[in-house]
């Protein structure tokens, strides 16, 4: 069967994580994806947090499958021709260095229009023009700048930035849509354009409803399902709502059985309002289905802590589980917290290739996160990264440079 994205060219120029997760998910539909790496050293990934000594490691591994990697000093004037050559075979240029590095390079967008007119130049930044365009940003800051730090933790505590690497693996994926939708323009228009998606605004955007807080704090003073509401204090800015709820319905984690010895024996559950009756069933309150101080949710909400202390309590005598098993029969919305080992040994997310084991030649069987994004006429086979240039040679020879050319640039350090 055919993938998505064949015939697709990518001259991937991405390091670190996001970049690479947005060129790691068009190899998977189907795109040629040619990383291009510092001859010598590679994406700084391929050494960081080692886990066996002159391997790449999983940092690397995990992010750069289905790829060929070609080594090019693209300072060397050598190296820029055939970076030039890759240009004009290439559809789409992806790239995350820190600003102006490609101009300094010698690649403006005025330069790579001149090479073919048709390339897609796709960029990962910190932030969008503004006063801050020429910082350099990692994952954790962009968390900060993008409104997911100052609105994740609880009331008494500080900012918290969340595992999900919203700013990195989150920015990568708004760019890959980007991608392919300047790849559907370009079939009308039959030009390339640039592609810009800032940390920032990708993390903003994950954040969209805390704006949206924001907005009705300012205009009423208060956010009844908040657990603020009605003991504690709200102040200008949209404070951290701890672990409850997004949305209307809501939610808290609580305890399970074992939650003494266990740092994940919890569940998150939601008291979703059409299954109020069977919560209070469930817990043994069934008075609550009734009385008018906890029948609605507009009566529930002064009431919130003191019910999910109730739910918890029938939560403690069960592991989440059971708790899940129970609650799944009537309906009740709810999710145990699952630890990444108890991830990693779930068998249905193998069954699905979400969690997918892959054979490298030098560090062996490793566990991998698959394509999260399943495609009815495009699956997906997740195969392993590159080693460091070990395709040089195989694209350079597809670029159409002779043998005694490589080895001459291989000589002249340009490869
Ligand atoms: N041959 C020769 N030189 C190369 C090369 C190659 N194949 N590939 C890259 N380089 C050079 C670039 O030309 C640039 O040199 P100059 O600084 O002289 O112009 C340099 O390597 C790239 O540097 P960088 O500034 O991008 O890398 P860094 O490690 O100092 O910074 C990062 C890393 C991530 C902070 C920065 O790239 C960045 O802010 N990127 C944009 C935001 C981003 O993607 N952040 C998320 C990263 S994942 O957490």
């Amino acid at each position: 069967m055919g993938k998505a994205l064949d015939g697709v060219r990518i001259l991937d120029f991405t390091h670190v994580q996001s970049g690479p997760t947005c060129t790691q998910l068009l190899a998977w539909f189907g795109a040629d994806v040619i990383k291009v790496e510092r001859a010598g050293a590679g994406d700084i990934t391929r050494e960081q947090l080692r886990d066996i000594p002159d391997v790449d490691s999983l940092y690397f591994t995990m992010l750069n499958h289905n790829k060929r990697s070609v080594t090019i000093d693209t300072k060397n004037p050598e190296g820029k021709l055939v970076l030039e050559a890759l240009i004009q075979k290439c559809d789409v240029l992806v790239e995350n260095f820190a600003p102006g590095a490609l101009d300094r390079m010698g690649f403006t967008w005025e330069r790579i229009q001149e090479l073919n007119p048709r390339m897609i130049v796709a960029s990962v930044k910190g932030f969008g023009p503004g006063p801050y365009e020429d910082c350099k940003v990692y994952e954790n800051v962009a968390q900060c700048a993008g409104g997911a730090a100052s609105t994740t933790g609880f009331d008494d505590g500080p900012p918290v930035v969340t595992g999900a690497q919203i700013g990195d693996s989150g920015t990568g994926l708004h760019l890959a849509l980007g991608i392919v939708t300047a790849l559907y323009q370009r079939t009308q228009s039959g030009r390339g354009q640039r592609v810009l998606a800032a940390m920032q605004d990708g993390v903003l955007n994950l954040c969209r409803v805390k704006l949206r807080d924001q907005q009705r704090l300012d205009r009423t003073g208060t956010m009844k399902e908040y657990p603020q509401y009605p003991n504690g204090t709200f102040g200008e800015a949209v404070p951290r709502a701890g672990n409850a709820s997004g949305g209307g319905q809501p939610g808290w984690i609580l305890k399970c059985k074992g939650w003494e010895t266990d740092p994940n024996a919890y569940i998150y559950f939601i008291t979703q309002a059409p299954v109020w009756a069977k919560i209070c069933n469930v817990i043994g309150k069934e008075e609550w289905a009734t009385d008018p101080d906890y029948a609605t949710p507009a009566a529930r909400l002064p009431h919130l802590k003191e019910i999910f202390a109730e739910i918890e309590r029938w939560t403690m005598t069960k592991t989440k589980f059971e708790a899940m098993q129970i609650l799944n029969k009537y309906d009740i919305p709810c999710g145990p917290i699952l630890s990444m080992k108890e991830i990693a040994e779930e068998p249905s997310l193998r069954k699905t290739g979400t969690i997918v084991e892959v054979d490298h030649p030098m560090r062996g069987k490793y566990l991998t996160v698959g394509n999260p994004i399943k495609l009815s006429d495009s699956p997906t086979d997740v195969t392993r990264s590159p080693l460091l240039g070990e395709h040089t040679d195989e694209v350079m020879a597809e670029l159409g440079y002779s043998p005694e050319q490589i080895s001459a640039l291989r000589t002249a350090g340009a490869i």
